[in-house]
């Protein structure tokens, strides 16, 4: 957008602020803010409602009423212009009376993709398209990354010890990241639409995977194992909260290599975790775990762990984003070592972030392109 004032990037910077907090609530919509102003004051401001309707410009302009006449309305995404389970916002806005409407993101919906523009510029509305295009990007890059590729946004999230370590064999849990850094990865999982462990992690801490955050505990995200032979415990804390939060076993095609095969009866194993609860997913890559994700609606897939999980995802190149918290420890003897620490994170990716968690060092980096 050219030459944008600073009252229009200060409102597309407070919209796109509110649509970043409800990330992960409004699945699978995407989060959208919208800011109506008058004279320079805001009159309207909401999000997409949890579970996705009715979208941010109905509740926006409910608030504002007849003050949202002649009114500028500031939207992170393209008004959408379909009919959905609700009326489409592009007429919404022109039933109001709104004289301007700024986007941030244009909507690659395909029941959308530049229609709402058309609708709103037909009704006379001036509209002005691409406002801090890159902040826009990123709060809906799990949308964008679903709508455009098909598949979920992925971030591979790793908790290292000083000296490179992500656990200590045969310990359980380790502790390798202090109470700020938990608790941002707790607000990390709230954010995303599901979260992945491989086996070996589920074995070895027994962890529930689920969001622990005051008022955010009905946010848990659908949960998914790694595990190709069907190892994990029906008496694991994962598979026993299985009817309160879903939770995913990927196992891949059975090898055919009976010496790869653990003893007992794979069927039977598949039914045991089937009457607990679990949904068991025949998939074999990550390219076509990652389409059967997208498929059903999954936006953003935080990969938590372990050693194995986290060089599959890399192997497959289609990680997005790496989060490394860095803890200031040592684990020493029989620590597990992380495919990767700080210094030598896989090429591809650049740092956006870094932070002093306490005395954790947080480090974000982005794949490039
Ligand atoms: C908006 N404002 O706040 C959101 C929008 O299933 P439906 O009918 O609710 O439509 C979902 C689509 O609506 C979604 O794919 C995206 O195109 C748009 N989301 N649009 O105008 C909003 N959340
Ligand atoms: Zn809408």
């Amino acid at each position: 957008m050219a030459n944008p004032t600073r009252e229009d990037e200060r409102f597309m910077a407070a919209a796109l602020r509110l649509a970043r907090h409800h990330l992960g609530q409004t699945s699978t919509n995407p989060s959208v803010a919208c800011l109506i102003v008058k004279d320079g004051i805001v009159v309207g401001r909401a999000v997409t409602a949890s579970s996705g309707r009715p979208h941010a410009e109905a509740q926006a302009l409910a608030e504002a009423r007849e003050r949202a006449r002649r009114a500028t309305a500031y939207v992170t995404l393209e008004p959408c212009s379909h009919h959905g389970k609700t009326p489409p916002c592009a007429d919404a806005l022109v039933a109001a009376g709104v004289a301007r409407v700024v986007i941030s993101i244009l909507d690659p919906d395909e029941r959308v993709a530049g229609r709402g523009v058309v609708r709103l510029r037909d009704a006379g509305i001036t509209v002005d398209i691409g406002l801090l295009p890159e902040e826009g990007h990123r709060a809906l890059e799990a949308y964008l990354m679903r709508q455009v590729s098909k598949r979920p946004h992925v971030t591979l999230k790793l908790a290292i010890s000083a000296d490179g370590m992500i656990g200590r064999k045969g310990a359980g849990q380790v502790r390798i990241t202090g109470p700020i850094s938990r608790a941002q990865v707790q607000i990390l999982r709230a954010q995303s639409d599901a979260i992945l462990v491989g086996i070996g992690t589920a074995t070895a801490d027994d962890p529930e995977l689920t969001v622990r955050l005051p008022g955010l505990e009905d946010r848990s995200p659908v949960r998914i194992v790694l595990d190709r032979r069907l190892d994990l415990s029906p008496g694991s804390k994962l598979v026993r909260s299985a009817r309160d939060v879903p939770l995913i076993v990927v196992s891949g095609e059975p090898s055919g290599q009976p010496e790869l095969e653990p003893a007992g009866d794979r069927a039977g194993r598949r039914a045991a975790l089937e009457a607990a609860g679990v949904e068991v997913l025949e998939t074999g890559s990550v390219a076509d775990l990652l389409t059967a994700l997208g498929s059903r609606g999954i936006s953003s897939l935080l990969v938590e762990g372990g050693a194995v999980a986290a060089r599959a995802f890399l192997e497959s190149g289609l990680v997005d984003r790496i989060q490394i918290y860095t803890g200031p420890q040592q684990i020493g003897e029989n620590g597990i070592a992380s495919p990767f620490d700080r210094k030598s994170v896989p090429a591809g990716f650049t740092l956006v972030n870094s932070a002093r968690y306490g005395d954790d060092l947080f480090e974000e980096y982005e794949r490039e392109n």
